[in-house]
């Protein structure tokens, strides 16, 4: 079946809040620590290799870019979290900004908070968890890079990840394998006015 996001291209990128663009149809953000693999997963989720930068430097996603995926839907891409080196933690007014971006964008449907299986549930990710709770904004907890992990490692990280969620589940995703991304797109579909479709991936 056809992939619903293939189509997806980069509309924007911005570093102040006042310059997003209009609050309307349906937007997904992408959340993560710096090298999480937020790009990475967002180009296995479209199928274009070119649509997100990969870098191996952390913090190379310095702003809030803007993929339209049809009329109505759009994915946000932030920047990593904890990272200095890029331009939005120099800033002081980022919490705030971030979470009255939370707190009144009409168009926020889900945030997906993309953690390295090895690494998962840190400090900042607990933070943007608690940010989604306190704006009654849904999250999808993914679990990247999970080739880096034997089967049984896999499932044990899962296993432990869900077992501090309350009723979420977390998925397992590798951008490198191509692994997860079919569950990872309904999860995403069930959160959007979209009609649900398989990918085929
Ligand atoms: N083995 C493996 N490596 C991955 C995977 N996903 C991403 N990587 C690697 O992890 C690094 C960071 O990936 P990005 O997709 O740029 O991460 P990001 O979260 O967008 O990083 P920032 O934009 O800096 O916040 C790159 O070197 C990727 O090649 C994966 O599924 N498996
Ligand atoms: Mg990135």
């Amino acid at each position: 079946m056809k992939n619903l996001f293939k189509e997806s291209e980069f509309m924007l990128g911005v570093t102040k809040f006042k310059n997003l663009p209009e609050d309307m149809g349906d937007e997904i953000l992408l959340a993560g620590r710096s090298n999480a693999g937020k790009s990475s997963a967002l180009n296995a989720l479209t199928e274009n290799p070119k649509l997100a930068r990969i870098s191996k430097t952390p913090g190379r996603t310095t702003e809030i870019n803007f993929f339209r995926v049809n009329e109505t839907l759009k994915f946000v891409d932030l920047p990593g979290y904890g990272f200095a080196k890029s331009s939005f933690h120099k800033r002081k007014d980022w919490a705030p900004l971030l979470e009255e971006y939370f707190a009144k964008r009409q168009a926020l449907k889900a945030v997906v908070i993309f953690m390295d299986i090895r690494h998962p549930l840190k400090d900042s990710d607990r933070d943007m968890i608690e940010l989604c709770n306190k704006s009654d904004t849904a999250f999808i907890p993914v679990l990247t890079k999970s080739d880096k992990l034997s089967n049984n490692q896999k499932h044990k990280a899962i296993s432990a990840v869900n077992r501090q969620m309350q009723g979420v589940e977390a998925i397992a995703v590798s951008s490198k394998d191509i692994v997860g991304f079919d569950k990872l797109s309904r999860a995403i579909l069930e959160f959007t006015g979209a009609p649900i479709s398989t990918s085929g991936m």
